[in-house]
């Protein structure tokens, strides 16, 4: 399923009238408006091959039909959102889901949709028929040495298929931990999870970064082994410099502050890379800004603040990741809303008056400091989106065009109704 090129620009004249509308009064009211659209225009978020078909949940799948059968057609659906909406020019692979059998023809039919490889994924949390040794309790962690190795050895193939991918990042996520009290000794785990990563740290190309992915509970519901920021920048330091904390947003217990953690992270130099996504409970992994978008924005300031102040480059300097999982919505509608909504708290991050909130910091003026970042986060910058979308080929209306278009019908007709894509 393709879009072309032209039918965009239909749906964009129809709706030009409108945006112009929009765009001139925003612009007029934000004083940097030209400098956030060249921002915006940069920003790139890497969709995982995961998250094109139903995730759904223990007690069941729903699957809507349609879905990749494989990694040439995941990736042609990530070539789909990126044609409409120019920000999605990123895949992040998982293996064994997404093993490319000839990484250079998969190679240049993501180039050929502008995509480029981000972190590679491996997978310690599920055993695979071939698999000799169960992950059943741990992996990195486990008591027995062969276990370890071959989780070791899994993720050095991983990083494999990324170099010839040309990938420059791991993300290791392990879903290690115990259910209950007295199953583990917590320090041995902790130090076979250690010796663990260093090996395979050893085995990263000198321009890689590995991403140590935490999270506080499930599948495990008493312990887990990297079960929140402070363990995981523990490991990331004994590994080095080239060892990073990822942060899930879905990975913390209810009301943790994350803005606070990613500010103190990237002071430390150590936040490599993120998983956006959304949650009312834990790791529910919705539609990214849709159940608390001012905290998105909150971290989105403090992303800003704190990478601004290390002179980093927004788009390049962290991996900016979706993770997220889907029962009841059309998986690609689900993305384009949630690449959306990261565009929208960016910008809005980038409007934040930096000057007069540090006055009111340093004067103690907690409501000044409040009507500085609600002056932002209370802006409609929707159209400033649009129009760094507009500016790049992209749609107005990245989903109104995806539903005039009737994607999804065609994807169905072209796959099937009954497909289900590898993955969770
Ligand atoms: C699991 O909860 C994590 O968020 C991981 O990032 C995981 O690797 C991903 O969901 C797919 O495997
Ligand atoms: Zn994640
Ligand atoms: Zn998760």
């Amino acid at each position: 399923m393709e879009i072309e090129k032209y039918k965009i620009e239909e749906h964009n004249q129809a709706a030009s009238a409108a945006h112009k509308r929009a765009f001139d009064y925003i612009s007029g009211e934000v004083k940097n408006a030209q400098a956030i659209i060249d921002k915006l225009a940069a920003f790139q978020v890497a969709i995982p091959s995961w998250a094109l078909g139903t995730g759904g949940t223990r007690f069941g799948r729903f699957p809507g039909g349609g879905e990749p059968r494989s990694l040439e057609e995941k990736i042609e659906d990530i070539g789909l959102l990126h044609k409409l909406n120019q920000s999605s020019g990123a895949i992040s692979l998982h293996i064994p889901w997404d093993i490319p059998k000839n990484a250079s023809h998969i190679k240049a039919l993501a180039a050929q949709h502008g995509i480029r490889f981000d972190a590679m994924n491996s997978n310690t949390f599920q055993d695979q028929p071939d698999q000799q040794h169960s992950y059943k309790f741990g992996s990195l962690q486990h008591v027995k040495k062969e276990v370890r190795q071959q989780a070791i050895d899994h993720n050095i193939e991983v990083i494999n298929y990324g170099r010839e991918l040309g990938s420059d990042s791991l993300t290791v996520w392990l879903s290690d931990g115990s259910c209950f009290p007295g199953q583990l000794n917590f320090r041995q785990a902790f130090q076979h999870t250690l010796s663990g990563l260093q090996e395979i740290y050893a085995a990263l190309p000198s321009d890689w970064k590995m991403f140590v992915e935490y999270k506080a509970f499930e599948p495990n519901f008493y312990s887990t082994t990297v079960g929140d920021w402070g363990q995981s920048l523990l490991y990331a330091s004994k590994l080095g410099p080239k060892a990073y904390t990822l942060v899930d947003l879905g990975h913390h217990h209810p009301n943790v502050n994350i803005e606070q953690i990613v500010s103190l992270l990237l002071m430390e130099g150590k936040l490599g890379g993120f998983h956006f996504n959304d949650s009312k409970y834990g790791d529910d992994d919705l539609t990214v800004g849709a159940i608390k978008p001012y905290q998105l924005f909150l971290i989105f300031n403090e992303l800003v603040e704190g990478m601004d102040a290390r002179g980093m480059d927004h788009a390049t300097g962290l991996g900016w990741m979706i993770d997220a999982s889907h029962n009841v919505k059309d998986p690609l509608e689900d993305l384009l809303q949630s690449v959306e909504a990261i565009m929208i708290s960016y910008a809005q991050a980038l409007m934040v008056d930096r000057k007069k909130l540090q006055e009111a910091q340093e004067s103690n003026d907690v409501a000044a400091a409040q009507e500085v970042l609600q002056q932002a986060f209370r802006t409609d910058v929707r159209a400033l989106v649009a129009e760094a979308r507009l500016r790049a080929g992209g749609a107005l209306n990245p989903l109104g065009v995806y539903r005039a278009e009737k994607v999804r019908e065609h994807l169905i007709k072209e796959r099937g109704l009954k497909t289900v894509a590898t993955g969770l």
